[in-house]
């Protein structure tokens, strides 16, 4: 097991910041790579070296496979950490991140490559034992088999893209005349967005919950979780607020489902960090996707767990096994994070521009991630995420107390940020008692924008 020395970070903005600070404490140098409207970005400043990889447009900078294969190979880095987002889940990248001697911080490219496919997802988590939506046995090939498998399966029905995830290419039917049309609509959009038109089917949940498990495993068997997340607050497919643990579960359904992705993980001989996302509706859990990456919304299981996720991904990435085992794994309390974007808080127009102030809240149980600063300017380029507000404490009421407080003292000034929105919706009672599903904010918004 070689230490790395020297680890590549091939992202921008707070979860750069996210992976030095874990680099840092390991004593381990960093390289900051940077598009030229990144120059004066707070990731480049704190690393220890940095290297332009382009112009500001992501396809020619952050996805940009050779530029940051060479940024890594001239600076001497003995592995690449691809944050999230950009190449975080691209086989054919961490492929060649192992293909120049180097090691990629994440999972083997096979196991990228299955998970990336939908349907292949679908078929693995099945043979692991989770438990799925009743759906189509792999892709829908005509019109034929598409109708007779929506008998079995029923009404409605969501057709949804192989390649896809996060929400894009899928269409729902609620009547069996509505199926053809959303077969058609489907196959178009994935192949348009993906360039790969095969799509299959699912009984379409109506008022799911978003609930996710966090692995953890080295790939030689040793697996612990850290607990689940609720994620069900989101708008167009974008989170907008996380927690953990999620308020919907009781302990004996929190155990059952803990356990079904322990015991998958260890099947699939899986190593790194990844997320099994299931929807839960009546007491039920349903398998519909894993992620193969580190998550925005990592740092509320570190908060419940008082693991160093990052910490813990790059030790096994570097082939160490893994320390800790499920006993020793403490959850204790409740954290919440805020996902504050350069937005207008009520259309969620983009807002970039220079923050004129910058003040992060603090104090007890309050951690804010961002690469922020006073005469920051937002480039208009990338996502609109600038900082997470990660409050945790004692009881979901005492989090509830904090996230309030900390939301007051924050201050972030020169552009419009979802601060306001935030404000507003940790004040609605359905939040507040933990009564909410994935339709919730969309609905709640249409109602008090
Ligand atoms: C579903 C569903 C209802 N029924 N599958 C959206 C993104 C992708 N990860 C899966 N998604 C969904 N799959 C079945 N069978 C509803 C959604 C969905 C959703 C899921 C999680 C979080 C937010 C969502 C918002 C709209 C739809």
């Amino acid at each position: 097991m070689a230490n790395f020395e020297k680890i590549l970070i091939a992202n921008r903005g707070e979860i750069a910041l996210r992976i030095h600070r874990a680099c840092r404490e390991m004593g381990i140098a960093t390289v900051a790579v940077h598009s030229t409207a990144d120059a004066d970005a707070m990731h480049v400043r704190l690393a220890d070296e940095s290297v332009c990889i382009g112009p500001p447009q992501s396809s020619q900078s952050y996805l940009n496979k050779a530029a940051l294969l060479t940024a890594a190979t001239i600076t001497g880095a003995d592995a690449v950490h691809p944050g999230v987002g950009f190449l975080a889940e691209n086989a054919t990248f961490a492929e060649m991140v192992r293909e120049h001697g180097l090691t990629f911080i994440g999972p083997e490219p096979e196991h990228i490559a299955l998970m990336g496919d939908k349907i292949e997802a679908r078929k693995t988590a099945d043979k692991l034992g989770l438990p799925l939506v009743p759906g189509s046995d792999g892709a829908i090939d005509s019109e034929a088999t598409a109708k007779r498998m929506a008998e079995e399966i029923g009404f409605p029905l969501l057709v949804k893209a192989a390649a896809g995830g996060g929400g894009r290419g899928m269409k729902v039917a609620r009547r069996p005349d509505e199926l053809e049309e959303a077969l058609r609509l489907a196959s178009s959009e994935a192949a348009a967005a993906f360039g790969d038109d095969s799509i299959y089917m699912e009984r379409y949940l109506g008022q799911p919950r978003h609930i996710e498990v966090q692995i953890l495993s080295d790939g030689r068997g040793n697996v612990i979780h850290l607990g689940e997340r609720d994620c069900s607050l989101q708008r167009r497919h974008q989170k907008i607020l996380e927690e953990a643990p999620s308020p919907a579960l009781n302990s004996e359904e929190r155990a059952r489902l803990l356990g079904l992705c322990v015991d998958a993980v260890r099947k699939l001989g899986y190593r790194s960090a990844g997320t099994f996302e299931f929807l839960y509706e009546n007491g039920e859990f349903y398998f519909i996707e894993m992620n193969t990456r580190l998550q925005v919304e990592h740092p509320i299981s570190e908060a419940i767990t008082g693991i160093d996720l990052v910490r813990e991904q790059i030790k096994v990435a570097s082939g160490a096994p893994l320390a800790l085992s499920q006993d020793e794994i403490t959850f204790s309390g409740h954290a919440i994070e805020c996902r504050i974007n350069a937005e207008d808080p009520r259309t969620f127009v983009p807002s970039p521009g220079l923050v004129s102030d910058y003040h992060p809240a603090g104090g007890l149980g309050v951690r804010v991630d961002s690469g922020l600063y006073a005469g920051y300017r937002v480039p208009p380029f990338y996502d609109s995420l600038v900082a997470k507000v990660i409050v945790d404490g004692s009881s979901r009421n005492e989090c509830l107390m904090r996230l309030r407080r900390a939301l007051e003292e924050m201050v972030i000034d020169g552009i419009s940020t979802t601060l306001p929105l935030h404000r507003l919706l940790i004040g609605e009672p359905d939040f507040l008692n933990g009564d909410y599903d994935i339709h919730w904010l969309e609905s709640w918004l249409a109602t008090h924008a």
